[in-house]
């Protein structure tokens, strides 16, 4: 097969009709803005930007240099190219208008410019993730409302895991494929195209630290894969937990398996621990487009009309026969409190 190069992959895309020049351009300036990050990523030490940069995020999160590195690139990367009505970022409390002496565009970037930041010091996968909405008609100076639109509004939504390879993983609604990063040329390869997570799995992710926090149909669903074999699931499953979203979604993405940040009792409050907007929609599109399902636990999570920017909700994500069970769990318990 002749080697596909990501700018090849979206002309192809135009030329189908299902992306227009715009939003393939923006893809090129995200997917440059991440090279630049893999580069500060894979500097560690040497690049003096490990540790914490000694400021909180809107979330109350300390920061690390990397967090704000990361976040400054794809803000200016982003701020000159025409494409963008605006953006917003995990790391900031308001979307970031676009400068006056820059074109404006008719789209809406939203991104986590470095997840599992709490792994980058111990040089563990971390990732970015970014979604694109379409700016409101006749809106020129985007407001938080303006963003708040279902996944199902997404154009684009992709993710890049700088872990061993730079990888970057994409969809526009039609299918999800990988491209790898060829550090020698400094292009994004096409390397899997419509990638396809097998429905059924033997391998779970989730923070069992929290177990005892738990709703009850959570307990019970990871209780009955604990059983293996001898339990009500007849099988047995195997545990995996990076703790970086990116390097967790990405080997589901790859093998199979599903992943839990369910609700517990610890961040009832706040609805959850994943931001919605940042990392719940991107991770739910790109995993129903490679055949796989996405919920909170009890809805879809695509179709949740957000209330705020960062708003957080659980996760349940990945092979589709797991994600059913664990969602119907979860109805079940609801119906039976009713
Ligand atoms: P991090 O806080 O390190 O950025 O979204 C944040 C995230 O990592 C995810 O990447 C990861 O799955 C999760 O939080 C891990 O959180 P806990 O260690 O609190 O379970």
């Amino acid at each position: 097969m002749k080697p596909v190069s990501l700018i090849q992959f979206l002309i192809e895309e135009r030329r189908a009709g299902r992306i227009n020049a715009e939003l393939s351009l923006l893809i090129e300036v995200v997917a440059r803005a991440c090279k630049r990050i893999a580069v500060a990523t894979s500097k560690g030490a040497l690049g003096g930007v490990l540790g914490n940069a000694g400021s909180d995020n809107v979330q109350g999160e300390a920061q690390k240099k990397l967090d704000v590195i990361s976040n400054e690139i794809l803000l200016e990367a982003n701020a000159w190219g025409g494409h963008l009505a605006a953006c917003a970022s995990e790391e900031m409390e308001d979307p970031q208008p676009i400068p006056d002496m820059y074109p404006k565009g008719n789209h809406l970037l939203l991104f986590d410019p470095l997840d599992g930041s709490s792994n980058i010091d111990v040089n563990i996968s971390v990732g970015t993730i970014f979604s694109v909405l379409r700016c409101p008609e006749h809106v020129t100076e985007p407001k938080v409302e303006d963003f708040l639109q279902p996944g199902t509004q997404q154009l684009a939504a992709g993710y890049v895991v700088y872990g061993p390879a730079t990888l970057l993983v994409l969809t526009f609604g039609h299918g999800t494929h990988e491209f790898t990063l060829d550090r020698e040329v400094g292009s994004f390869m096409l390397s899997r195209r419509d990638i396809r997570i097998p429905a059924e799995t033997a391998e779970f992710a989730i923070n069992m630290s929290n177990q005892r926090h738990w709703e009850a149909p959570m307990q019970r669903y990871v209780g009955e894969l604990l059983a293996g074999k001898e339990g009500p699931r007849a099988k047995d499953f195997n545990m995996r937990w990076v703790a970086s979203m990116v390097a967790d979604v990405h080997r589901i993405v790859t093998r199979g398996g599903v992943f839990f940040y369910p609700l517990d009792a610890k961040i009832k409050a706040k609805g959850g621990k994943l931001r919605l907007m940042y990392e719940a929609n991107p991770m739910a599109f790109i995993v129903e487009q490679a055949g796989g399902a996405a919920t909170t636990g009890r809805e879809r999570i695509l179709e949740i009309q957000p209330a705020g920017l960062h708003q957080r909700v659980p996760v349940f994500l990945g092979s589709r026969a797991e994600v059913e069970v664990a969602t119907r769990y979860h109805r079940e318990a609801d119906v039976a409190h009713a």
